[in-house]
């Protein structure tokens, strides 16, 4: 697309040429993209200068997750929370960063929607300058509006989300988002303050041969699991070759990657703990929010033994395994792990 076409389609303008297809977008629905957007540039300005201002580093904390709170975390968290408590779209919100719900201040707007994030994924790369992101799940409130909102409803199965999308802070910043209407990328021109649709209905591509995931577990996978990485390293996988290896180690770039190269990405249920063998990824604000979108996108996302979207959540903060990516290339792992 050309600087200065008269072609550039911003966020809401896109969003209202669908809106007549998507139920999902009213005027409610349209003011909370745009603080998501409002809060990922402000997130974006502090990421772009991370080496230049106090933001670098931990904040010797340690969050709900167990992980090093970075200072940029705690900076997208706040901003985030600040940002969209007052879009008046939304009625309940949960973050990666926070223990418990976050409720919506009494004295502001409230809305129908509930709102799921992580403000800062793969934030323990960013004082080695490499790709992190925003991830966020937009759901509607089960309850009457004029009842105080149960945070139960948080737990909804993936496949009632409203919208899912992530903001992606790298060499350009990007918004990729999908109502369920297809999923859409859009790039932050800097020079106007707008994202830009320069990526309309991405699908992953179902000859993409990269394999993705963190061989530094293999000592704590089971042998279905270590069969499944051979595989792809060998010429018994769906492309009947062998398939590269990337590993960013920041999810929102590995599955951008995943989402435009095909492909599949894997955190596989680890035996770190022998007593509770676990997915490191969490379902609400990672795994589910992203099989949204490789759905949408005409691809898969699994937990190994079914579908991501499919899971109804029992808690908050509950983490999953997860493959994600070509359909062809999940359905083999599937198989392979149903075989034992
Ligand atoms: P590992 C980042 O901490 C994160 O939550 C995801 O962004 C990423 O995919 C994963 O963890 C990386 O985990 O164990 O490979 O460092």
């Amino acid at each position: 697309m050309e600087a200065g076409s008269t072609k550039q389609i911003t966020v809401v303008e896109h969003l209202l040429l669908h809106q007549k297809k998507s139920p999902a977008a009213t005027g409610k629905f349209t003011q909370l993209l745009y603080d998501l957007i409002l809060a990922a540039k402000l997130i974006t300005r502090s990421v772009n200068k991370a080496g230049l201002l106090d933001v670098l580093g931990g904040t010797g904390e340690v969050n709900v997750q167990g992980e090093n709170v970075q200072k940029l975390d705690e900076y997208a968290n706040q901003v985030l929370i600040h940002r969209l408590e007052r879009s008046g779209a939304l009625c309940l919100m949960a973050s990666e960063e926070n223990p418990e719900p976050i409720s919506i201040p009494s004295h502001l707007p409230k809305g129908d929607y509930i709102l799921v994030f992580d403000p800062l994924d793969g934030s323990s790369n960013i004082d080695v300058n490499i790709n992190v992101g925003t991830i966020f799940s937009i759901m509607r409130r089960k309850s009457a509006s004029t009842s105080e909102v149960n945070p139960n409803e948080l737990l909804q199965p993936g496949y009632q989300q409203v919208a899912a999308g992530y903001f992606l802070y790298g060499p350009s910043t990007m918004m990729v988002y999908s109502t369920g209407q297809g999923v859409h990328g859009f790039t932050l021109d800097p020079s106007v303050g707008e994202f830009l649709l320069s990526h309309p209905n991405m699908t992953i591509p179902n000859s993409g041969a990269i394999y993705s995931v963190n061989e530094g577990n293999h000592a704590y996978w089971d042998a279905p699991t270590r069969r499944i990485v051979e595989s792809f390293k060998a010429h018994d996988n769906p492309q009947k070759k062998p398939y590269s290896t990337r590993y960013v180690g920041s999810l929102v770039a590995d599955f951008h990657r995943t989402l435009q190269y095909g492909g599949v990405f894997m955190y596989p249920l680890d035996h770190k703990n022998p007593e509770a063998p676990r997915g490191k990824l969490r379902l609400l604000c990672e795994a589910s929010p992203l099989a949204f979108l490789a759905e949408q996108a005409g691809g898969a996302a699994s937990s190994g033994t079914g579908r991501i979207l499919e899971i109804v959540p029992e808690k908050l903060h509950q983490r999953v395994p997860l493959y994600i990516g070509a359909k062809a290339d999940v359905a083999f792992a599937e198989a392979q792990l149903r075989q034992g």
